[in-house]
Formats: C-alpha cells, sequence, structure tokens
C-alpha cells in the first residue's frame, strides 16, 4: 500500500502505535485535507475560535468575554435516540431497551458513509481523558472530529491536549487503551463549495461497540451526539467498562451539602436529561445556615473505596447546561459561571448588544435574533431560544466548586436519588426501605419526555436510573448489576436511595413545589434521615415525611399545596402496576427476581 501524503498526519506529538496506527487509518479512509492535532493550548483554543467566527459557527458575543453564540441547522438540536446503535455481537446483549445493528453490518455500512467524508475539511486529532489526570487507571480517548465546533467545545467538556496525551504512555513505556471515538459531520465539501455555518447529513448514526470500546459517530454536530467524551463514552461504553470491572457509571450529578454544623454530606442524583440534575447540582439553599457546593451536574462514576464506601467522580471538566428556564432567581450559580465567559452557547436567542438570551429569563427585549437566525419579538408566535439550547462552560468559572471537584479518589455518597418529571403520582420525596427496595424505585421511575431528546415531548416514559438512552448494555443484567453491587458491599455503608420529584402538578396545572433553591428543604430532610433524626410515615410505596416534617419555616406556598405535592394516592399507585409490569414484561426474563419481588410486595401493600 502507498502512504497517503496528508498534511499534519506525520506530526503526531506520541509514539503510541495503537493511536498512530488508527488516526492513519481513518485519515486514508475520510481523505481530510489535512490532520491538526491538538494540543489544547491557549494559542489553538484562540486560533480554533477565530476560524470558526470565521466560518460563521461563532458570533462573538459582546457582552461576555471569550464567548459565542452558535445557531445549529435546525433539524439538528438534540441526542437523536432513534439512530443511536448499540453494536454487540449478539443482540440479546444490547437488550430490548436499545437499537441494535450487527457490528460487522454496522461498520460495513458506516466505513462506506466515512469513505472520502472530510474532503476538503480538517482531520482534529483530539486526545483526551474523562475524569481527573491524576488517577491511577486514567480513562482515556481519542476523538477524531472534522468540526471545530467539537474541538472547542471538548476543550471546555473534557481534560484534553498535551496534559491527557501524556497519560497514553506510561513511564514505563507501557501503551496505556484508550477508546477510538470517530466523529463525522458527513458532509465533504467540493473543491471551490462555500462551507455552511452548522454542517451536518440528514443521515445520522451513533454508534457504540461495546465488546471492542469503540464509537462511531457521523451526521451531527449537536452535543451528546458529537461530543463523544460524554453519553457515549462516559455512559454507553462507561456502562459497558463498568459492569466487567464491578461499578457504577450513572447519569448522576454530584452535590455537597453542608449542614449549619459544618458537616458535609455528598449527594448523587439521577434525574433524566432535562429534569433538574443542573439546577440541584448548583442548588443555592434556601434554609439559614446550609450551604452547597458542586462536583458535577451530569454523570458519576462510582465505586467502592477500601473504606467500603461509594466513592463518586465527575468524568467531566465542564458543564453543558440547558439554557431555558436558567436565570438569576433560578440557578444564580448557572448564571455566575456563564457570566465570566469561556462560555459557547448553542440555540439560544441573540440580543441586539451581543448577549444571550431565553425563555425564562427576566430581561423582556423588544428585539432578538432568534436561534432560527430570525428576527422575533415578543410578538412572535415561537420560542427565541430552542427548548434544547445549551451553555458549555467551564467547571472551574463556577463559584460553588468544591474544592475536591478534581480528586482521583471520589466522595463518598451518603445518598442517593433518582427522580423525574411527573405531574402526578410520585410524592415529593419518598425514602427506599433498603438498597434492594431503592434500585426497583430506580429500575421503575419514570418521567415524561422532555426536549433534550427528539420526538414528542411530555409522553410518560420508564426511565430506569434516568439510563434509559445512555445504557450500554441489557437492562435486565443492568438492574443485576445494582443488586450485585449493593448484596457484596458492606449494608451499613451503602447510600440510602430516594425517590423525588420536583414536578407534581395541581388541577390547575401549576406546579405544587416551588422547587430550584425551595430543594433544599427536602435534601435538608434527607439529611435528617440519614442521621437518623427525622420523621417519616410507612406508605406503601416507601417512607414519606408529612408536611410538618419538613422545614417548611418562610416557605411561601400554602401548606396544602405542599400536602398534596406529599400525598400518596393508592388508586394512583394502583394504575402504575400494570405500566411497571408491562415494563418488566419488555426487559423480560433477564429482570432480577428481586425486582420482581418488590413488585409483589407493593402490589401486596396496594392491596
Ligand atoms: P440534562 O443536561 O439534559 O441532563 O438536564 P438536567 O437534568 O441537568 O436539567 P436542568 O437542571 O438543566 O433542568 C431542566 C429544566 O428543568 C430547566 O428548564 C429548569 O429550569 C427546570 N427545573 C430544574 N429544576 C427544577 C425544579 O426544581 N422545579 C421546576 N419546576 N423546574 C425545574
Ligand atoms: C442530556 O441530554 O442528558 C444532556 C445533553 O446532558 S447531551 O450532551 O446531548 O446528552
Ligand atoms: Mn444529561
Amino acid at each position: 500500500m502507498t502512504a497517503v501524503a496528508i498534511p499534519g498526519l506525520d506530526k503526531a506529538p506520541t509514539s503510541h502505535s495503537g493511536v498512530l496506527a488508527w488516526v492513519r487509518e481513518v485519515a486514508e479512509l475520510t481523505t481530510p485535507d489535512r490532520v491538526v492535532w491538538c494540543d489544547g493550548s491557549e494559542e489553538e483554543a484562540a486560533r480554533i475560535n477565530s476560524e470558526l467566527v470565521d466560518a460563521g459557527t461563532f458570533v462573538p458575543l459582546e457582552a461576555k468575554p471569550n464567548s459565542f453564540w452558535a445557531a445549529s441547522d435546525p433539524s439538528d438540536v438534540a441526542r437523536v435516540e432513534e439512530r443511536t446503535f448499540i453494536c454487540s455481537e449478539r443482540e440479546e446483549d444490547a437488550g430490548p431497551t436499545n437499537n441494535w445493528v450487527h457490528p460487522d453490518e454496522m461498520r460495513a455500512t458506516m466505513t462506506e458513509l466515512y469513505r472520502g467524508c472530510m474532503r476538503g475539511r480538517t482531520m482534529y486529532v483530539i486526545p483526551f481523558c474523562m475524569g481527573p489526570l491524576g488517577a491511577d487507571d486514567p480513562k482515556l480517548g481519542i476523538e477524531i472530529t472534522d468540526f471545530a465546533y467539537v474541538v472547542a467545545s471538548m476543550r471546555v467538556m473534557t481534560r484534553m491536549g498535551k496534559a491527557a496525551l501524556e497519560k497514553f504512555v506510561t513511564e514505563d513505556g507501557t501503551e496505556r487503551p484508550f477508546v477510538p471515538a470517530l466523529h463525522s459531520v458527513g458532509k465533504p465539501l467540493e473543491p471551490g463549495e462555500q462551507d455552511v455555518p452548522w454542517p451536518c447529513n440528514d443521515t445520522k448514526y451513533i454508534s457504540h461497540f461495546p465488546e471492542t470500546r469503540e464509537i462511531w459517530s457521523y451526521g451531527s454536530g449537536y452535543g451528546g451526539n458529537s461530543l463523544l467524551g460524554k453519553k457515549c463514552y462516559s455512559l454507553r461504553i462507561g456502562s459497558v467498562i463498568a459492569r466487567d470491572e464491578g461499578w457504577l457509571a450513572e447519569h448522576m450529578l454530584i452535590l455537597k451539602l453542608i449542614s449549619p454544623e459544618d458537616k458535609a454530606y455528598y449527594i448523587a442524583a439521577a434525574f433524566p436529561s432535562a429534569c433538574g440534575k443542573t439546577n440541584l447540582a448548583m442548588l443555592q439553599p434556601t434554609i439559614p445556615g446550609w450551604r452547597a457546593e458542586t462536583l458535577g451536574d451530569d454523570i458519576a462514576w462510582m465505586r467502592f473505596g477500601e473504606d467500603g464506601r461509594l466513592y463518586a467522580v465527575n468524568p467531566e471538566f465542564g458543564f453543558f447546561g440547558v439554557a431555558p428556564g436558567t436565570d438569576w432567581h433560578t440557578n444564580p450559580n448557572a448564571m455566575r459561571t456563564i457570566e465570566q465567559g469561556n462560555t459557547v452557547f448553542t440555540n439560544v436567542a441573540l440580543t441586539d448588544d451581543g448577549d444571550v438570551w431565553w425563555e425564562g429569563m427576566d430581561s423582556k427585549p423588544e428585539h432578538l435574533t432568534s436561534w432560527k437566525k430570525q428576527d422575533w419579538t415578543p410578538e412572535s408566535s415561537e420560542p427565541a431560544a430552542h427548548p434544547n439550547s445549551r451553555y458549555c462552560t467551564p467547571m472551574s468559572q463556577c463559584p460553588i466548586l468544591a474544592p475536591e471537584w478534581d480528586d482521583p479518589k471520589g466522595v463518598p455518597i451518603s445518598a442517593i436519588l433518582f427522580g423525574g418529571r411527573r405531574a402526578t403520582t410520585v410524592p415529593l420525596v419518598n425514602e427506599a426501605r433498603d438498597w434492594q427496595h431503592g434500585v426497583f424505585m430506580g429500575a421503575t421511575m419514570s418521567s415524561e419526555k422532555t426536549a433534550a431528546a427528539a420526538g414528542k415531548v411530555g409522553e410518560v416514559r420508564r426511565d430506569p436510573m434516568a439510563m434509559l438512552p445512555f445504557l450500554g448494555y441489557h437492562a435486565g443484567d443492568y438492574f443485576k448489576h445494582w443488586i450485585e453491587l449493593g448484596k457484596s458491599a458492606d449494608g451499613t455503608k451503602l447510600p440510602k436511595i430516594f425517590y423525588v420529584n420536583w414536578f407534581r402538578r395541581g388541577d390547575d396545572k401549576r406546579f405544587l413545589w416551588p422547587g430550584f433553591g425551595e430543594n433544599s428543604r427536602v435534601l435538608k430532610w434527607i439529611v435528617e434521615r440519614i442521621e437518623g433524626k427525622a420523621n417519616a410515615v410507612e406508605t406503601p410505596i416507601g417512607l414519606v415525611p408529612r408536611a410538618e416534617d419538613l422545614d417548611t419555616e418562610g416557605l411561601k406556598e400554602p401548606l396544602a399545596d405542599i400536602q398534596a405535592a406529599l400525598d400518596v394516592d393508592a388508586d394512583e399507585w394502583r394504575q402504575e402496576i400494570p405500566l411497571i409490569e408491562e415494563w418488566f414484561a419488555k426487559i423480560g426474563d433477564r429482570v432480577p427476581s428481586n425486582l420482581r419481588d418488590e413488585l409483589e410486595l407493593l402490589r401486596q401493600r396496594l392491596g
């Protein structure tokens, strides 16, 4: 074979033979005009940003330093679950909740899509590390992409460039394994063809090969489809690695809550996409004396430490947060984080004075440029920002970042919260009787669909542990993994599990619970339960506080609303039973018997 001379291909700043071979193979298949090995330097970031401005992908914001507005192609605004595939050797290993195609077939299809797909473009090679660089076993990856927007975003979201690449070969010369993650927008340029600001392709594939731990993504530039360290690596491939190595890769925020007595409690919480993780992660408590710090807003990797406790690490380096609804009242710490600049805003609205705007902000501008790049006034019938518009901002800028956020050891978790978005049935908070009951709660939790994924919004679906779109293997095996980890642990050291719902509505459709900073009242009760200090009532579904068991001092909402938010209606719950049965039937005979036992107990308690 004759070696193809692609400028930059031979400039590899590493001797790692696996990296060199794979990058060459991809370059020869995709035939970019040039190859750039990303080092993560300031100079590189400035160059990438200015290229994105020249290309029309980025508009610099006058009102925020080193920050940019990007508007995607109107068709490329969210994760595409229908186009997401788990390509395990055997279909049964992907399980009934994932789309499956045999790896040979997927490789054949995508290889043809990738052939020549970077023509006329630059191929960027991004070495990255998920989790602290100081870990004993750093989780490494290389993302190859032909979209500079992905380079700019990966710089915020991951530890990337030279510092990550240094971890690929150990001091004694051993080459560490890495996850190859290939991304292309799927829009080659013919000679002289003018590029568009947001190249993408109507044909989209987000494919994962769990056995060989590879990611192949094609056709989309949107966050979860293109920033492959995030959901693709840290959750879909991550969950498979975690199963094999005996730990947990979860769609969870990590929060540090500090009591008036200065005692710190670490809490991990799994809510589906656009159901409140970022907001809880950056909580500003409304109750006197309580403080919160954050360690992560989307993903937690958790493993048992030598002391028998469950320790969590956030594999990410930035926040990719939902913009609409974020304001000084709801999430002041997110506002303080993005205000410092160095932030990429995608699909929000642009103000006439070069700032960003979205629905849920207090200000009411008279004129905006909408995310569709159209004139917008308060009379416009469509929202100015897309409901899934996002800010991408460095964690290091968050004023309440916990000092231990980069510690490879992680933080010991005292409580795990599961939660969804349910207008009815599910009470504000409900404590599991034990680990197995908690796993049942997580495995059967449900939520209304949001704009974070393409498809119909509002439909209730089961979303186990908020992992439905992110599981890299069979859901039944995943439940078994949770049960078995609990059995292998010292029960007295396991986190307590709670099921929360900030989104219950009254008959007039308004939220019964004020949410946001007021959620600190629920967290206080949870901490008091851990300390054995607070009361709860035994109900058929778990241990639920009465309104008087919560600290409601200073709360503006009528007590009747709080009581309604906490209500456990046996009739409503009886209606859940067939839905849970249907869900278990879908998963089939790999549902652990322990969870079937829990369902039977629930049925009996409901009478
Ligand atoms: P992903 O980044 O998609 O995983 O979402 P997330 O789970 O981090 O959700 P996020 O915190 O961004 O919240 C999504 C939406 O829910 C935003 O519009 C918030 O304003 C809203 N929200 C968050 N917390 C609450 C709450 O306690 N009550 C109510 N009513 N709305 C909330
Ligand atoms: C989510 O949808 O859960 C997100 C955004 O956090 S994405 O990166 O697209 O997955
Ligand atoms: Mn998420």
